[in-house]
């Protein structure tokens, strides 16, 4: 089998450039280890950037998120009796859309068939061969058959633990990293948000979050110890502590209920900087990671593709190479800003015990300036809404 780009793994990454590719008439597949039902039942991202909205728009997949997202004038931050509720909207022109990760997943899903975006799923054991030179090709095995595709580029939107990344020798690769002593417990249920907007709580306790899918469905996650078990977490005893983080704003308006999902995820930040070596890319979490504090994972995964997309079409439609040249400074440089404020905004609202009192005493000292200057307030809303 033959393709011109082969991409791997189809989450919101492969899955957007599979549709951006196949909108251009390029003939690209997309290869996914897990069945699809799986793919969508992944509960991940929830805030989005206008940049990632208008890359739904531009396939023409948006319908539901206009209908269905909600937008927000507002972010909140905070620290016990304290609220700073940023004005996002008035002080940058633009909107917080919560949508979630897994209805993109979807709408990008069930479009993918009459787009002609044609994906294999179950893709057993996907190795990368030849990719430093022009012809490089993948082998996969599905239904216990070895399979073979050549192709001109491979792009691999494979995760963190994909094999795409791990396929660059490491003389030709570099990443810088910090692991977070810490996790996020999430848990979704079926009970009206507590807020009208997405609140970030700092206590002493540790960090929570409060966010939503919709009107009737809420989305909470609490710091956790990276060693916690979820076994340890009786929906009670979730609930219990974000009333006691999320403080005295709060705490009344929380409606409690059956979690319909709770994981433990780790927080680290990564970077890889080589997002290209030879006939291959790297985008989304294949090449960095960000701390959830922020939601900016799946909107660095959208602006990557946002430049791959129009550089791999420039390229077949002109043989114009400026674009893929360009691809790795472009999307790092966006990728570097992102990470620093993802990283600034967990430093300033988690519990770092090794930090001691005086740790503490300075973020309380941040918020308290937070509160206080429009300035600061304007940096963070630019930020949490994307800079280009
Ligand atoms: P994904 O979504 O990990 O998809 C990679 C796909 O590749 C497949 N795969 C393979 N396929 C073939 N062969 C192999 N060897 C393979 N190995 C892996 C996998 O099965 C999978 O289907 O990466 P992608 O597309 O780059 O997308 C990245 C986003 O999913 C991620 O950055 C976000 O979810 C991060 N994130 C958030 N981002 C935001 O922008 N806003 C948010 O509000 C936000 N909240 C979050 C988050 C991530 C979280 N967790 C669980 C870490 C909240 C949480 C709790
Ligand atoms: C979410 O709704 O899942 C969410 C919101 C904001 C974040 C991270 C996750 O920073």
């Amino acid at each position: 089998m033959k393709a011109e780009v082969i991409i791997v793994g189809a989450g919101p990454s492969g899955l957007m450039l599979g549709h951006l590719l196949a909108q251009a008439g390029i003939d690209a597949v997309i290869l996914e280890r897990q069945p699809a039902q799986y793919v969508l039942s992944r509960i991940r991202a929830g805030v989005l950037e206008q940049g990632t909205v208008d890359i739904l728009a531009q396939l023409n997949l948006d319908t539901r998120l206009q209908k269905e997202g909600l937008t927000h004038d507002f972010v909140s931050l905070t620290d016990r009796d304290r609220l700073i509720k940023i004005p996002v909207q008035e002080l940058t022109g633009k909107h917080v859309v919560v949508y979630g990760q897994t209805e993109i997943t979807k709408d990008l899903m069930d479009a993918a068939p009459s787009r002609g975006v044609q994906t294999i799923y179950e893709a057993a054991d996907v190795a990368l061969h030849d990719i430093e030179g022009t012809r490089p090709y993948v082998t996969y095995r599905k239904n216990g058959i070895e399979h073979r595709i050549d192709g001109r580029f491979i792009v691999g939107c494979d995760g963190y633990h994909g094999v795409s990344r791990q396929a660059i020798p490491a003389c030709a690769g570099s990443s810088v990293e910090s692991i977070y002593p810490f996790g996020w417990l999430g848990i979704l249920a079926d009970v009206p948000p507590c807020a009208d907007e997405v609140v970030y709580a700092s206590h002493d306790n540790g960090f929570a979050l409060a966010s939503m899918r919709s009107n009737s469905r809420s989305r909470y996650y609490l710091q956790v110890p990276t060693s916690e078990q979820i076994e340890h977490w009786p929906d009670d005893r979730i609930w219990d502590e974000l009333k006691i983080r999320l403080g005295a704003t709060f705490a009344t308006s929380i409606t409690t209920g059956p979690s319909i999902e709770k994981s433990i995820a780790p927080l680290r930040s990564f970077i890889f900087e080589t997002m290209r070596y030879g006939s291959l890319f790297l985008a989304g979490d294949a090449a960095h990671i960000v701390p959830p504090t922020g939601a900016k994972g799946l909107n660095l995964a959208a602006s990557d593709i946002g430049f791959l997309a129009p550089a791999l079409i420039a390229y077949f439609r002109e043989k114009n190479t400026i674009g893929i040249q360009a691809y790795e400074s472009k999307a790092l440089t966006r990728v570097w800003k992102s990470s620093r404020f993802a990283w600034y905004l967990t430093k300033l609202m988690h519990n770092f015990p090794e930090d001691g009192e005086f740790g503490r005493k300075m973020q309380i000292a941040e918020l308290s300036y937070v509160a206080s200057s429009r300035a600061a307030q304007t940096t963070i809303a630019e930020n949490y809404i994307g800079l280009l």
